[in-house]
């Protein structure tokens, strides 16, 4: 297995960067990619420093690490280069994905101790968090703001369901979808859910792609829990590395960001879910909705122990009434669905953020129970993109470079 896993990253290589699986997604992915860079930390550590130095080829003036560049055309993946619109080289999207980079830089640098390695990417991820405070919370909350469903990497989770039912349907662009012809559609994001995730794209492209001028025009802005906490945690692994390669004023800067999620994250428990949820920063209503993202301020170190007892607990439940932890929904909403992909599967790399979460604030008998079902459902059915919680099955894409990823970081 763990010679297949290494397999499935280096087919997916394209040479300095890796395709989240061949045609389904032929591009490198922002949050994939820092995965796939731990991944490949456990045995080719130079390849792994590759993989973020190619994300951070991407980035903007600005600091935004866009969602997907476009290294290399594809006729295989909508909407593309094409619908975006936007002039630049390597072509990129105008929207981000949750930030795992820092994370991984991290990890890769207690691994090989490789100080030059880290120096080539610290600047951009420290302007990658500069970003995410300037554009995306511009009023200082300490939370910041996700516009389109496809930053929270969850994207037809029905925690959007309320907010994206302002979003129009009516599009500029001719939606001409890829994936319902490599995957079939029962798992996938509805047609409805695309138009409205095109008519954000046209509505942003329209803005110009400039950071305040998407604020306010934004029909779509939520705080979700999962990026807010996946950022929390790269504050404190980018301050950790701001201690080797950064200055002291950095550091205060990272500390001072810090201070404000922690506040921020800390006002999203919502006591009758027994977990954290987001917030819909247009109507202020909490996206009351069971979800595996609900579990990730444990991987930013956020949860109180009581909270940590309660959503272990929340889990013993949950594993009631599925085969498999962790269902992306909770399968006791009515929303939940089984194969159709952010509506209920489970994925490895969530998985695995929220049984560090565990593991990191003391409870190894949840974390050993998750690690134990992730490699349980991979070994019974592959590299595959997701998997179907009642039984383990396999579902969307084959050899998907982070559900191998995962594998390896937890062999
Ligand atoms: C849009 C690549 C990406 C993941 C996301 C997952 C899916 C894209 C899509 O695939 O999203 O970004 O077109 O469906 O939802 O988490 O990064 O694996």
């Amino acid at each position: 297995m763990n010679e297949q896993a290494r397999a499935v990253l280096r087919t997916n290589d394209r040479g300095g960067y890796t395709v989240p699986t061949a045609r389904l997604y032929p591009f490198q992915w922002n949050w994939d990619s820092a995965f796939v860079a731990m991944g490949f930390a456990t045995f080719d550590p130079s390849r792994a420093w590759d993989e973020l130095d190619h994300l951070i080829k991407g980035q903007w003036e600005d600091g935004l690490i866009p969602q997907i560049i476009f290294h290399a055309e594809s006729d295989d993946y909508f909407p593309g280069p094409e619908v975006w619109g936007i002039e630049r080289s390597p072509k990129t999207t105008g929207i981000t994905q949750p930030p795992v980079a820092a994370t991984a830089a991290r990890f890769l640098f207690e691994r090989d101790g490789d100080r030059g390695r880290l120096s080539r990417v610290y600047p951009g991820l420290l302007a990658y968090h500069r970003w995410f405070r300037a554009a995306r919370d511009p009023q200082g909350t300490g939370l910041v703001a996700t516009l389109h469903p496809w930053e929270t990497g969850m994207d037809n989770s029905p925690a959007w369901d309320g907010p994206m039912s302002r979003v129009p349907t009516s599009t500029t662009t001719v939606i001409r979808r890829r994936d319902t012809g490599h995957i079939d559609p029962a798992m996938r994001p509805r047609a409805e859910d695309y138009q409205r995730f095109i008519h954000l794209v046209d509505t942003y492209r329209e803005a110009g792609w400039e950071p305040s001028r998407m604020w306010e025009v934004a029909p779509f802005k939520v705080a979700d829990v999962g990026t807010n906490a996946i950022l929390l945690r790269a504050e404190r692994d980018l301050l950790a590395l701001a201690e080797v390669v950064g200055s002291p004023a950095e550091r205060v800067e990272i500390a001072g960001r810090i201070a404000g999620l922690e506040k921020g994250i800390a006002s999203l428990w919502r006591p009758e879910l027994g977990q954290f949820a987001g917030r819909d920063l247009i109507s202020g209503e909490a996206l009351a909705v069971g979800s595996s993202a609900g579990f990730l301020p444990l991987f930013a170190g956020a949860a109180t122990p009581g909270q940590v007892v309660e959503m272990a607990g929340v889990l013993k439940r949950w594993s009631q009434l599925v085969e498999v932890l962790v269902p992306s929904t909770a399968p006791d909403a009515v929303q939940f669905e089984p194969l159709r992909y952010w509506r209920g599967p489970v994925w490895a790399v969530v998985n695995w953020m929220i049984a560090e979460g565990f593991a990191d604030a003391g409870d190894a008998e949840t974390a050993a129970l998750i690690r134990g079902q992730t490699r349980g459902m991979i070994e019974k059915s592959g590299f595959v993109e997701y998997f179907d919680p009642r039984d383990g099955a396999g579902a969307g894409g084959a050899t998907f470079s982070w559900t191998a990823a995962i594998w390896l970081l937890l062999a």
